[in-house]
């Protein structure tokens, strides 16, 4: 079998480079985007923070009081989570970074993996050219920078991604795992938290190579078999884990409330194509065609309503989603006496397009 050559994208301190591509002013500053839970102003927790903002040991998971104070006397600005804007990015890249890949597995908002053996054709050379050709690519396009991890699987992939932040580029050949692996912390291995690697330190555990020659019948009567064997292979830089397209959706769907409770059709239909521009936009990326629209209503006594249509033939087209959305809400509304209080829009029965007609070209020449 032919060595693999994969690939780890994650972007760089994702949902703060979000704000900063919408807002160019923040880039020098410290920008901290947070999680308000709304008890007091300032509680809640940081979800991230950017490079300048780490500087001073602002990082995800503090609470917010905590990185006000430690900014104090900065031009520092904080921001709320804003989830749907960095979704419609984070969907813009994926989409971009599919077409470099044999076959694509998104992880989260902000990372993927890539298999690219075919298309570099086994040379990890030719791999650190697709890297950089990705890189600028996105960067020149669409204003992110992310960082890459190449290796002979998903797991050197990302601690070679891990190991060199914001904008970096990591190769490690298969000749050079267990080199470039052995003296890391032992919890830079996937799957080792705070509390396993607290056990394999009592045991004088410290480094990923110091686990890769511990008894492996020892590992798996401290940790049980499943896992003792999988910290013996991963620890030795061994990992068969295919790269795989996440389990295809039976239907794609969007709901959303209204700002009022209304029978009014227009503005149902205005909210309803909002939704179809969504589910619309994730068909167009994983390169789905439909068969079947449907709509959801849920009225003002919080009951549930939903409408479909089936047509013969497959379609992709936005105007399909909504014309058929019109349809169903035109016949709802002659049918119920309630207002809706939430519009739902969704699409189902799915047949996959060539993925060859969703080349990265395409994407960017519109
Ligand atoms: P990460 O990839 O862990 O972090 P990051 O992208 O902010 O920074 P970098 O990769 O440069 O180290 O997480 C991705 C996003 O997930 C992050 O932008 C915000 C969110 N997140 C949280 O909301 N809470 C958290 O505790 C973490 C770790 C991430
Ligand atoms: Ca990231």
């Amino acid at each position: 079998m032919q060595a693999r050559v994969i690939m780890l994208v994650d972007f760089d301190y994702f949902f703060a480079q979000c704000e900063e591509l919408r807002n160019p002013a923040l880039k020098d500053k410290p920008v901290v985007v947070g999680v308000y839970s709304g008890r007091t102003e300032d509680s809640g927790a940081v979800s991230t923070a950017n490079y300048v903002a780490r500087k001073f040991g602002v990082k995800s998971g503090i609470p917010l009081y905590l990185a006000k104070r430690r900014l104090e006397g900065t031009e520092a600005v904080f921001l709320p989570v804003d989830y749907e804007f960095y979704e419609q990015i984070s969907d813009k890249i994926m989409h971009a970074l599919r077409g470099y890949a044999d076959s694509f597995e998104q992880v989260g908002i902000d990372e993927a993996y890539l298999d690219v053996t075919q298309k570099i054709q086994g040379s990890f050379e030719a791999a650190s050219d697709l890297a950089k050709k990705m890189k600028n690519e996105v960067k020149n396009q669409l204003g992110i920078t992310f960082s890459v991890g190449v290796g002979p699987n998903k797991l050197v992939a990302k601690t070679a991604a891990d190991s060199q932040k914001p904008d970096g580029l990591t190769l490690v050949k298969p000749e050079e795992a267990e080199r470039f692996l052995s003296p890391l912390p032992v919890d830079r291995l996937v799957g080792v938290g705070r509390k396993t690697a607290a056990k394999m330190g009592e045991l004088g555990i410290k480094t990923i190579g110091d686990l890769a020659r511990y008894n492996v019948q020892r590992l798996m009567e401290l940790f049980g078999k499943n896992l003792g064997v999988y910290f013996h292979n991963a620890a030795n830089g061994t990992d068969n884990e295919p790269v795989q397209e996440a389990g295809e959706a039976e239907s794609i769907s969007r709901i959303a409330t209204l700002k009022v409770n209304t029978r009014d059709l227009e503005v149902i239909l205005e909210k309803a194509s909002q939704l179809s521009e969504e589910i619309h936009r994730e068909l167009a990326q994983k390169g789905l065609s439909f068969k079947q629209v449907g709509i959801i209503a849920i009225l003002t006594d919080l009951s549930s309503k939903s409408r479909s249509q089936t047509a013969e033939k497959p379609a992709k087209d936005l105007e399909t989603i909504k014309k058929a959305a019109r349809e169903l809400f035109e016949k709802f509304l002659g049918e119920s006496e309630l207002e809706v209080r939430r519009v739902g829009v969704r699409v189902s029965q799915f047949s996959k397009e060539e993925r060859e007609q969703k080349k990265l070209t395409s994407f960017f020449g519109n």
